[in-house]
């Protein structure tokens, strides 16, 4: 099957989605998902989800993000739990056209996130094993749709550059060695096959170029992107 199919003027129903395709974009702390969706995002039938960065920095007023880097021991389960809900709710959410694009996944932020905290020993054991409960009983009991992932491969030092450029205040902390850990991570998990299972088909995109580059990338790989041969 293929994406071209049309729905019916009015709302999107499931029943007309002959095809219907979820797609998680995955890589580092600034390896530019966000451009990646929004270049995707003007495409006609693609549902674009926003990131849920926004509520992880202001939660009623917390700001679990700031916290989580002002001191990782205390305050890593508090933004994980909500990292792993909102992540859960976006993986939930009614479709609303036949192809669906979502920064990362509930996936990479066990594999990744938790498990660099763990790794690192900044995460207590215990707070490690309620976390993956809570993450085994939902992967488990919830039927979580993904087709591809698209696997923004970049350098830490190429992130590096990109987080310090942009300015987003509780990231200035983030020194090189935490996105090396994450990168080798992420490598290890989505490249060498060596942590954990893939839940999709992977498709790397080499990610170091800079924007103009980048755009031209996706203009190339959209075909594979949006309908890779199944
Ligand atoms: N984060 C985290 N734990 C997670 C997911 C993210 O601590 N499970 C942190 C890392 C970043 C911030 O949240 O400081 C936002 O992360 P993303 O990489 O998802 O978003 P970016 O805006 O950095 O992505 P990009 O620049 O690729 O668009």
């Amino acid at each position: 099957s293929s994406h071209s199919c049309v729905a019916k003027e009015g709302t999107w129903s499931e029943a007309q989605f002959c095809c219907w395709f979820q797609i998680c974009i995955e890589g580092n702390i600034a390896s530019g998902k966000t451009t990646c969706l929004e270049y995707f995002a003007k495409t006609n039938n693609i549902e674009v989800l926003p990131e849920p960065v926004s509520k992880w920095r202001n939660l009623r007023g917390h700001n679990l993000l700031g916290l989580m880097y002002e001191d990782v021991s205390r305050w890593a389960i508090t933004l994980q739990s909500y990292v792993q809900l909102t992540m859960l709710e976006q993986h939930t959410l009614p479709l609303t056209a036949p192809i669906r694009m979502m920064e990362r996944s509930i996936y990479s932020a066990k594999y990744i996130f938790v498990e660099n905290h763990y790794r690192s020993c900044r995460m207590p054991a215990v707070d490690y094993e309620v976390l993956s409960q809570w993450f085994q009983w939902i992967i488990s009991n919830v039927k979580i749709q993904i087709d591809l992932i698209v696997y923004l491969q970049t350098s830490p030092e190429a992130c590096y550059k990109r987080l310090r450029n942009r300015c987003r205040e509780e990231e200035q902390i983030v020194p090189l060695e935490y996105l090396v850990a994450i990168h080798q991570l992420y490598e290890d998990w989505l490249i060498n096959h060596t942590l954990f299972t893939i839940p999709a088909p992977v498709l790397v995109i080499p990610a170091d170029h800079d924007l103009q580059k980048m755009l031209k990338r996706y203009e190339k790989n959209w075909e594979r992107i949006l309908s890779p041969s199944r």
